[in-house]
């Protein structure tokens, strides 16, 4: 066995200190998150994609503060995921996140880039599908975001349809969000999450499936859920049943931030068409996207896109309350 060792090491694993190549700890958590697993206190996990591509800085580093301050606000604790040379973290200090929100060549973490991330020691920001499966290891049950990734527009010709979706269908974590952007095709998105039995709920007094900018998608999610507490027990309902899928709460935008619906779609068909000038494909395209409606609209999608997240986040934090008390 050593000398097996020794003859691995002689290759790529010599470049690394032994120490180093042999970790056996998968997760890094805070002290913050050690202390609430420690106590039984309700989590709730962030992504960081949303910070290194979703936003720019300062408003990325800004946003990611101010979603976990109110996460706090609301009696729970904030656990924001990415991975720091290799080492997948969960729950960021205040300088991990600054160095985050402006480091460059971090990569877009999904299920599939994972484990060349860890083992090659780069900087990754997890993804919904990333943070799903981190949120699984470390066992924390809620996860919160702005929007969900989805099947593109023509995905049915390109087959780009996001990890996010496959993972919410092999995963029991429930999922807080503002729907899909009409960058998608909410349809197609909604068909395939009902093949991968994710339960989709809207939250609220509608089943209107919301479209992140807008609280209205002109679908319906199959069914809703009318709060925090009502969400709680349908996870608690889920993990009784042993179902090892997950749980959309779709949340419209608050009604003073949503964007007019011909703006953001003028907005939208722009951006798609300049995407297809340029040939931007695979997971270059959502940050292109996001990028280009932001500057289209003068910053307003940017302004929606954080009220909405910190509206999430508050409900997120709730579902987490009420589902901690159920279990302790
Ligand atoms: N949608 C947004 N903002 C985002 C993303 C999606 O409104 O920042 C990010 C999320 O991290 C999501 C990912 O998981 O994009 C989906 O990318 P892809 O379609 O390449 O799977
Ligand atoms: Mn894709």
């Amino acid at each position: 066995m050593a000398c097996l060792l020794k003859i691995k090491r002689s290759g790529y694993l010599a470049r690394f200190p032994r120490s180093i190549s042999r970790r056996s700890s998968t997760l890094a958590y805070s002290d913050e998150i050690q202390s609430a697993k420690k106590d039984n206190k309700p989590i709730v996990a962030l992504e960081s994609t949303i910070i290194t591509h979703g936003m720019p800085y300062p408003k990325n580093l800004e946003t990611a503060l101010e979603v976990e301050n109110i996460i706090r606000e609301q009696g729970a604790v904030p656990a924001t995921v990415a991975i720091l040379k290799g080492q997948i973290t969960v729950g960021l200090t205040k300088t991990q996140l600054e160095y985050l929100a402006r480091a460059k060549d971090v990569v877009k973490a999904s299920r599939r880039d994972l484990a060349t991330v860890v083992a090659d020691k780069r900087d990754g920001a997890t993804t919904v599908a990333g943070t799903i499966i981190t949120a699984e290891l470390a066992d924390i049950p809620v996860f919160v975001t702005g929007g969900i990734g989805g099947v593109h527009r023509e995905g049915e010709k390109t087959m780009d349809v996001s990890a996010d979706l496959t993972e919410l269908g092999r995963s029991r974590t429930l999922v807080v969000c503002s729907g899909v952007k009409s960058i998608l095709d909410i349809r197609r998105t909604l068909e395939f999450l009902e093949t991968q039995g994710v339960t989709v709920c809207a939250f609220g007094d509608s089943k209107q499936f919301p479209a992140f900018y807008t609280r209205r998608s002109g679908y319906e999610a199959p069914y809703n859920v009318v709060d925090a507490e009502h969400a709680a027990l349908v996870l608690s309902s889920a993990r009784a049943l042993q179902l090892s899928s997950g749980i959309v709460i779709a949340v419209p935008v608050p009604k003073k931030y949503a964007m007019d619906e011909k703006v953001i779609d003028t907005a939208i068909s722009n951006a798609l068409l300049e995407a297809e000038e340029k040939g931007v494909q695979g997971k270059e395209i959502t940050p292109f996207l996001l990028a280009a409606v932001s500057k289209a609209t003068g910053g307003a999608s940017l302004n929606t896109n954080i009220a909405l997240i910190k509206n999430n986040a508050k409900v997120g934090a709730d579902i987490a309350v009420q589902y901690q008390k159920r279990i302790y």
